[in-house]
């Protein structure tokens, strides 16, 4: 059947314009996307549901709460604020464990690295050391591997530490934030123990207080930024090598036509690194050569895109919301995926042309997929089997089409480290260049657009509130697929430099880097909390992350993981801004979010609908910080206007697309 789609006249921008163009063409005519589906549904979302005010927490309920309504309280009691806060907790716990089992497989994947097994090997020697020095290991004397494996071995232990001494790694933060945490007894113990703690006190009859409720999520989302995501970061960039700043391709037109496409899905870069190696393999690009292609053509999506990205400069196929696009094309033979942020429609999609979706992690199983198991423990050979599986069907394709012109240029690869050697200089590497440019004021402020995209808001919205900030003097820290899309946008690249404010676009000429700055994956947050320490150490800037000129924001963000995020940049001292957050149906518990925390940990959430109203509060937060620190020189706020936007060739804001149905 045809799917019926309502088009999306005059709409011309750059971030929609490879998903219209695919679409478009007849072979995407059976194709039933997202966008296809929200049209179809009709359903406008539960109230309670987006309030956080619904309970089915046990088998009285489900409990559908309305707040200051007497009648309208669970069956056991239970008020709007400590359902809201449950709820809320329990999406810190989820996407805390999606980055800690991510992360623990990195860190099987290290020691294994370190005994010598598989084809990687330890690649960023001074990290190693660095990273020992936190743990306490000797190093005098010792060979790489025997300081590699010990350091593995107690990466490992954090995971399922039992004592209630703090994790090693918050040692990191600056000393007045972990005097803080200690204050308030959110110090994590053990990174799994605290997930488990936040489920048993969210489930019935245990924590009934929304603050205390909220001390255990921050807690929980410590273990996750300050733990987890920071070894799986770090451990990763030790074996596969720390970002450099490196040239390379974003969007659906990376694809080719004349080689196998394989797009690799996901989030864990054992698996994407292992198929890197195996692309070039011989014996594979004669199979493919003898299937009639040129080659393998690995493009990623997601964020294990951004892995490899920002490793190997592989190029990036699409962000979330145009994984099903990129199917639509025809033109992929496999799309590799393992874990978090897989749509369980690419199955579907894939059954319209000759694409096998591959399976690769017995956590993640789909119907209609191939299952081919990734073995840590002989990972090329797994990639090899994979590849062998794509070559196959080779010969299958169809007719295909891909949207050859849709393929922006972007500089990728900015590591907490790149951006103290930039700034700095490799011989004398520091933040001191960084902080100077922040009190002298050509740079205003440090805003970080992190996170995912979703179908609820345009894709312009990360694009408008870069240019906004850009063209403000504040730099960019981008992660995830939001770097993704503002790749699309053309804003990941040196010549952006045109759109940003003067005295940013002097400090980004000086050094050659872009306006926005890839720091790479959603679990490559933690390279933002280093930053920022970083930042705070060096100096003229306050004694903690909380007097910094910075904010944050996920304003597309989709996956619970982006929740948890938020959670350890509040609960770090970095306001946040968010599109919405689902506990509006609570009034305490909101208003504690939004303005009650501040008082414990120096920041709060921000919630804000409108990508201009979010770079407002973004610019508005920054100038308080700089007043605070005595730096602030009164400036008028320059609004990304019409004439703007036209100057730069783009449709004028609340034309864009909202998908090719919207
Ligand atoms: Fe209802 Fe209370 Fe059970 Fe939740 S825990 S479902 S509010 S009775
Ligand atoms: S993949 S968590 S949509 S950033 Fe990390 Fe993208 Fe968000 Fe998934």
């Amino acid at each position: 059947m045809a799917i019926k789609r309502s088009g999306c006249e005059g709409c011309a921008d750059i971030t929609c314009g490879s998903t219209k163009e695919v679409l478009s063409q007849d072979i995407a005519g059976s194709v039933v996307t997202a966008y296809d589906r929200i049209e179809s549904r009709g359903v406008s979302a539960c109230l309670f549901g987006s309030g956080g005010t619904c309970c089915r927490n046990c088998n009285m309920g489900p409990c559908q709460i309305i707040d200051g309504v007497d009648e309208m309280i669970g069956v056991c009691g239970a008020t709007a604020d400590t359902v809201a806060s449950r709820n809320f907790a329990r999406i810190v716990a989820a996407g805390s464990a999606a980055h800690t089992d991510h992360a623990r497989e990195m860190v099987k994947g290290f020691i294994e690295t370190a005994k010598g097994n598989g084809p990687h090997q330890i690649k960023d020697v001074d990290k190693l050391m660095s990273l020992a020095a936190v743990f306490g290991i000797e190093t005098e004397g010792r060979e790489i591997n025997d300081v590699a494996l010990e350091l593995g071995e107690k990466a490992l232990a954090e995971f399922g530490k039992q004592d209630d001494r703090p994790l090693s790694m918050l040692k990191r933060a600056p000393a007045k934030r972990q005097e803080l945490w200690k204050k308030l007894g959110v110090e994590p113990r053990g990174v799994d123990r605290e997930v488990v703690e936040m489920m048993h006190r969210t489930h019935m009859g245990v924590d009934q207080d929304y603050k205390n409720l909220t001390l255990q999520a921050s807690r929980t989302a410590l273990a996750d930024g300050w733990g987890s995501s920071m070894l799986s970061t770090e451990l990763t960039d030790i074996m596969f090598g720390t970002p450099v700043p490196r040239r390379a391709i974003v969007d659906l037109g990376v694809l080719k036509p004349d080689q196998v496409n394989v797009t690799v899905h996901g989030h864990e870069p054992l698996l994407a690194e292992a198929l890197c190696i195996a692309a070039q393999d011989e014996e594979i690009l004669a199979l493919a050569k003898k299937a009639g292609a040129k080659g393998v053509n690995l493009a990623g999506v997601c964020c294990t895109g951004n892995e490899i990205l920002m490793r190997r400069g592989i190029p990036v196929a699409a962000g979330f919301i145009q994984q099903e696009m990129a199917l639509a094309t025809g033109a992929i033979e496999a799309m590799v995926v393992d874990v978090q942020c897989i749509m369980q429609s690419v199955a579907q999609v894939a059954r319209n042309f000759h694409t096998d979706i591959i399976t690769t992690n017995y956590r993640a199983k789909m119907p209609d997929a191939v299952h081919i198991q990734f073995d840590e423990e002989s990972p090329l050979e797994s990639a090899k089997a994979i590849l062998k599986h794509a070559i196959k069907n080779y010969r299958k394709r169809g007719e295909f089409f891909i949207p050859e012109k849709s393929k922006l240029d972007v500089v990728v690869g900015f590591s907490h480290e790149t951006i103290n050697y930039m700034l700095g200089g490799r011989f004398r590497a520091s933040y001191r260049p960084l902080n100077d440019n922040i009190i002298n004021g050509r740079i205003r402020g440090v805003g970080a657009i992190v996170g995912c995209d979703n179908f609820k808001l345009t894709d312009e919205g990360h694009e408008i509130i870069a240019r906004e900030l850009i063209k403000n003097d504040i730099l960019v820290l981008a992660t995830g697929c939001a770097a993704t899309a503002l790749g699309r946008a053309g804003l990941v690249n040196p010549e952006a430099v045109r759109f940003a404010g003067p005295g940013l676009a002097e400090v980004c000429e000086a050094v050659g880097m872009p306006p926005v700055l890839h720091m790479g994956s959603c679990v490559d947050n933690s390279r933002i909390l280093i930053a920022a320490t970083e930042m705070v150490k060096e100096g003229g800037l306050g004694d903690d992350i909380s007097d910094l000129p910075a904010i944050g924001t996920a304003p597309l963000w989709m996956s619970e993981k982006a929740v948890a995020i938020g959670q350890y940049f509040v609960a770090s001292g970095a306001q946040v801004v968010f599109q919405s957050l689902p506990v509006s149906g609570a009034k305490q518990f909101n208003k504690y979010l939004l303005e009650g925390m501040m008082g414990e940990y120096g920041a709060h959430w921000n919630v804000a609908e409108d990508p201009h109203e979010i770079a407002r509060i973004m610019i508005k937060a920054i100038d308080e910080k700089r007043e605070a620190l005595g730096i602030n020189k009164q400036r008028e706020r320059v609004l990304f206007d019409m004439a703007m936007r036209r100057d730069m060739g783009k449709n004028p804001v609340g034309a864009g697309c909202h998908g090719p149905g919207a």
